[in-house]
């Protein structure tokens, strides 16, 4: 019967500890509804799109360049206390991949690395589009650089536009989560002391 109960108390406490596992949690936000905080390169600005609206429906970041020239944001994010890193972020190419040599590309480096790490080399327009990696462990616990950058590669006088919105950083707690709630602390209290009194009862009985 003790067995049975605790048992029962074990699986209770280990789907009660499932529903409460931690999701990930936003480490930085921006919605881009102001450039700020961001170094920039060429021409960066904000603004309402009404005929292709950004998808939060409110301004979008537009990174513009003009041929031959680069139009480019960054900046360092600390992701001091987190693991599972997530990158997520709206885009939208315009009037861009009219020329061979067009490029954008969304890069993220610990920060300190030389070298940047390509998450995604674009060359072609497209409706908004969501766009999300996890990055790899040596972005965890620490801090990182992220950075949007577009080249324009046609003669003449065509401008190219990628419009970014609600870029977004996640991770989990290094800690391993939230504090586990009341009632299943009290739970595994009790599946131990059942336990406790399980095994003092066997040992009388051997
Ligand atoms: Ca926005
Ligand atoms: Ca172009
Ligand atoms: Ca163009």
């Amino acid at each position: 019967m003790l067995r049975k109960v605790m048992c029962a108390s074990i699986i209770l406490f280990a789907a009660l500890y499932a529903t409460q596992a931690e999701a990930s949690v936003t480490i930085f936000l921006d919605e881009f509804n102001a450039i700020s905080g961001w170094g920039t390169e060429g021409e960066v600005f904000t603004n309402n799109n009404e005929s292709s609206p950004a998808p939060s429906g409110d301004p979008a970041a537009t990174l513009k360049a003009n041929p031959k020239i680069v139009a480019s944001i960054w900046r360092s994010i600390s992701t001091v206390g987190y693991n599972n890193i997530g990158f997520s972020v709206y885009r939208r190419p315009e009037s861009f991949g009219d020329s061979s040599g067009d490029i954008f590309t969304m890069a993220w480096r610990k920060t300190g690395d030389p070298a940047w790490n390509i998450l995604e080399t674009l060359n072609y327009g497209s409706s908004w589009e969501f766009k999300n990696w996890v990055l790899p462990s040596s972005a965890n616990n620490s801090s990182v650089d992220v950075k949007f950058s577009l080249y324009n590669n046609s003669c003449g006088t065509s401008k190219d536009y990628v419009h970014l919105d609600d870029f977004k950083l996640t991770g989990d707690h290094t800690n391993g989560g939230d504090v586990i709630p009341e009632p299943v602390t009290t739970l595994l209290f009790g599946s131990g002391l059942a336990f406790g009194a399980f095994l003092r009862r066997k040992k009388r009985l051997v």
